[in-house]
């Protein structure tokens, strides 16, 4: 397979500046006539150049240039794309081709969900629905019909305004649509299907009305209440904090269930995945919620960030995803609480984009160069490219920011750009050098950020020294990389509160808090008037995305635990905390020396539980122990039993010794009644069900009585799979009754709601069990189970191999069994088969014998015949 170079870009030579597209929609036959009107590009070198379209898996019928039939020996198909040798410099070109949207299952251009039609166009999509310039900086006004059967699809939707529909023949209707902004192929949409609406409005700012329309099957209209709120907020919140309102008179949502990714922002057509649309207070856990909102801001937002100012090539791509995510992460942090959202992304970033980074895949977020495309929707380009962007935030302010961003849309609006047009932008707007954060941009790896400390008492003078490095990664030694731009939010601790900062060689005095930028390897920055020996509370809010190293005493922690300013930090230091405790019981286990969990955090935690000043929410994140894949990101060498033992020891402890103030906490927090996805609510539920899972934990048997009281009395997803989920994940023999009567139960209540069903599969799929991987073998055989649905794939595939305990089981049947998986997804469906890969990909710090089991693994997928790019990327390089 080829691989696509950013050094290599070069403009196209033809633009498409009209787009007409007809579509007679059958299962296994539809036809598709497009009328494309082309001209040369003033800007391309090569006048003469042939046209080459993209173009996959299409029966051509028939190709016309200005009316006229191709003769055989005028043009020539390959595989993946069609040339016509000679043609004129305006022109139109025609073709009708047959496609089969039944036999698609890769789920990219148009393909059948369960009874309806629709289509996933991004990145590389539109070329298996007809021939085109199937790149982003080639932008066409689109008019397009759709025609279907009109009992079975009485919905017939694209792209834009209706503006014509009849009724046809044998019973078919049509409807054309037409989109009046200039759009790449990428962004196209269409829905045929039977299905329900909600209806709604919102007024812009400047005072039109925008008709707003949430499509879905019947059997989920009583579900889509809350994302037509999120949505009616998103626009609100794009009008407040961004001055950007909606250009169209209607914006549409479709939610399907069978798709790759979460959702897909095409103009005025969002299509989403069931899992990110639908909502309901029985059927969705308070997380569930959160998502929902999230991604259908996320998706409106695209409208500005990525279809009003689209990318020039997918190099771009973090142009508009890492933009994106920070603006979706803002509002979420307005909507609810912003430390929590912090925390919560902050996990995401330190526990799954770190590994990243570190693995075989690692990349910039603006990569050099790729194979499949598909395989850069990643942690890297969307939550590191998002934390870029923040730190943009963070270093201008919010004011200059804005400004920053106003201009960015004014100067790009209607145009494909780059990451540096935004760069440009945001350094005209504060008259920033931006030269060396570009370094965010093009080396990737995670930097090490180690500070030491030196308190000078006769002269009162405290001294930080920063010295970053960043490790290799497979385009770059650590050597030949150049030192990052670190903005640091930071603030010093005393006895009896915050110090006031005093840096003279920055200016900066009188306040508690402040930014210093670290540009340096090595750079010291001094404090004067420093009366004691102050606490450092550094990289506040995670101010960078880097993995910060100071040598803090258990006591130093608990002093930022309890009394930081900056909650992040606050929660930090309690990780950090649980982590020096879990690794001192790793070393104890090492040796054969058990030592004992430390008393200091267990007094720690028993100050938390009985705090009742502190934000609910906050209290449950601090009691929440570090993540055993976050144990693993942290270890030089991963021994994954002795990471989920010692947690699990450390779990159970706490809940022991502390078993009366869980007990009490748990007690005096109310059950919520009428069920709201609000914070104060969300907290009230967190902490409740955290106090549970402690006590299950315990082991003692009346918490399992309890557990299972609130799982068959819950009216709502939250406490019920909670009180579910801390049964199955209980290591007590005597709890496995419990579990087990809870999940029959389950399904039973459940069966008919498919996203339940996931989250009933990925229970199972994730206990740490020797029967997991035979348990995870029945579920496949469950008759709710199919291969072809990316969401049960993730849910009981996808959550085996992030159990890490069965995954890694020393006989190596884990990785084999997901290899088998892999092998069959990669003819089914190759975007989700490369994604599943991922778990196997990490080997490099698992022990000897599970690295060569691992490989062995890896070089049977590579040996397979047919593999699909997308396969073929991830298994080579990370063989390499
Ligand atoms: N832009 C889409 C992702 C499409 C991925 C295709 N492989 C979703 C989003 O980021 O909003
Ligand atoms: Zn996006």
């Amino acid at each position: 397979p080829k691989v696509i170079r950013l050094q290599d870009y070069q403009v196209p030579n033809f633009q498409i500046t009209k787009t007409e597209l007809h579509f007679n929609l059958e299962p296994t036959e539809t036809l598709v006539t497009s009328k494309l009107q082309f001209e040369r590009n003033a800007k391309s070198e090569n006048k003469s150049a042939a046209l080459e379209l993209h173009g996959q898996d299409i029966e051509i019928q028939s190709l016309k240039i200005n009316g006229e039939e191709l003769t055989d020996e005028q043009y020539q198909v390959n595989p993946e794309s069609l040339t016509v040798f000679s043609v004129p410099d305006v022109f139109e070109f025609e073709c009708v081709g047959k496609i089969n949207p039944q036999e698609n299952t890769s789920l990219e251009g148009l393909y059948k969900s369960r009874s309806m039609f629709c289509t996933q166009c991004e990145a590389e999509g539109f070329r298996k629905i007809t021939y085109y310039l199937d790149r982003p900086d080639v932008m066409s006004e689109f008019t397009t019909t759709v025609e279907a059967d009109k009992a079975l699809y009485p919905i017939l939707l694209s792209n834009g305004n209706p503006i014509e529909k009849g009724e046809l023949d044998n019973n078919r209707h049509f409807v054309t649509w037409h989109d009046p902004h200039k759009k790449p192929a990428y962004l196209f949409a269409l829905v045929a299907g039977d299905l329900s609406v909600l209806d709604d409005t919102f007024t812009t700012s400047s005072g039109r009305d925008v008709a707003l329309k949430i499509f879905v099957e019947p059997k989920d209209l009583d579900k889509c209440d809350h994302a037509m709120t999120s949505l009616k907020n998103a626009m609100k919140w794009d009008e407040d904090v961004y001055g950007r309102e909606y250009d169209l008179d209607i914006f549409m949502i479709v939610a399907v269930d069978d798709f790759n990714m979460g959702a897909m922002e095409n103009k005025g057509l969002n299509i989403f995945n069931t899992s990110c649309v639908l909502a309901k207070a029985e059927t969705t856990s308070d997380t569930g919620f959160q998502r929902v909102e999230a991604v259908v801001a996320h998706e409106y937002f695209h409208n500005w960030s990525g279809n009003r100012v689209t990318c020039r090539d997918w190099f771009q791509l973090s142009l508009k995803e890492g933009f994106t995510v920070f603006r979706d992460s803002e509002f979420s942090a307005d909507m609810g609480s912003r430390t929590v959202k912090r925390v919560e992304d902050a996990n995401v970033l330190r526990t799954l984009q770190f590994a990243e980074d570190a693995g075989p895949m690692a990349h910039p977020v603006q990569p050099p160069s790729f194979i499949e495309i598909s395989n850069f929707y990643t942690l890297t380009i969307y939550e590191k490219g998002a934390e870029v962007v923040r730190m943009i935030h963070t270093l201008l302010g919010a004011e200059t920011f804005r400004k920053g961003s106003d201009i960015y849309f004014a100067e790009n609006d209607g145009t494909a750009a780059t990451i540096d047009d935004f760069i440009s932008a945001m350094s005209k707007a504060s008259g920033k050098d931006f030269t060396q954060f570009m370094t965010w941009y093009r080396q990737a790896g995670t930097p090490v950020l180690n500070v030491a400390d030196n308190y000078d008492a006769e002269n009162q003078k405290y001294t930080l020294t920063f010295t970053q490095s960043c490790p290799d990664t497979p385009e770059a030694k650590s050597e030949d990389k150049k030192p990052y731009l670190i903005p640091v939010r930071l603030g010093l601790l005393g006895e009896s509160g915050p110090l006031p900062l005093e840096i003279s060689d920055l200016g900066i005095s009188g306040v508690t808090d402040t930014v210093v930028e670290i540009t340096e390897s090595t750079q010291c920055i001094e404090f004067s008037n420093v009366s004691e020996k102050p606490v450092p509370s550094l990289l506040r809010s995670l101010s960078a995305p880097v993995k910060l190293q100071f040598d803090y005493s258990r006591d130093q922690l608990i002093k930022i635990m309890s009394n930081d300013e900056d909650g992040f930090n606050r929660w930090e230091a309690s990780q950090q905390l649980c982590v020096q405790v879990i690794q001192e019981l790793m070393s104890g286990r090492q040796s054969e020396q058990p030592v004992a969990v430390d008393p200091n955090l267990v007094a720690a935690f028993d100050r938390l539980l009985k705090d009742d000043n502190l934000d609910p929410a906050m209290v449950a994140n601090m009691l929440s122990l570090p993540s055993e894949s976050y144990l693993a990101e942290l270890a030089e060498e991963i021994d994954v039993d002795a990471i989920h033992q010692c947690r699990a020891q450390l779990k159970k402890t706490l809940a022991e010794e502390l078993c009366e103030s869980f007990a009490q906490r748990w007690q005096k927090t109310p059950a919520t009644v009428d069920y709201k996805a609000d914070a104060e609510q969300i907290g009230l539920r967190s902490i409740r069900n955290m106090c549970l899972s402690y006590l299950v934990a315990s082991g003692q048997e009346q918490w399992f009585g309890v557990a299972y009281e609130q799982f068959s009395s819950a009216n709502n997803m939250t406490d019920q799979f909670s009180a579910m989920s801390a049964l199955v994940h209980s290591d007590s023999e005597l709890a496995e009754s419990y579990a087990s009567k809870a999940l029959a139960e389950f399904y039973q209540q459940w069966s008919e709601e498919a996203l339940v069903v996931n989250q009933w599969f990925g229970v199972q799929a994730s206990k740490a069990h020797p029967n997991t991987l035979e348990q995870v073998k029945a579920l496949m055989e469950h008759p709710a189970f199919t291969m072809k649905n990316p969401n049960k794939v993730r849910s009981v595939i996808g959550a085996f191999a992030n159990n890490p305990v069965c995954f890694h089981a020393i006989d190596g049947s884990g990785y084999k069994f997901l290899a088998d998986q892999i092998i069959e997804l990669n003819a089914l469906n190759p975007q989700i088969a490369a994604r599943l890969l991922t778990p196997l990909t990490r080997w490099k710090k698992q022990t000897q014998q599970r690295q060569a089991l691992m490989i062995e693994e890896l070089k049977r997928i590579q040996s397979v015949a047919d593999l699909s790019k997308d396969v073929y990327e991830v298994v080579s390089k990370s063989l390499v």
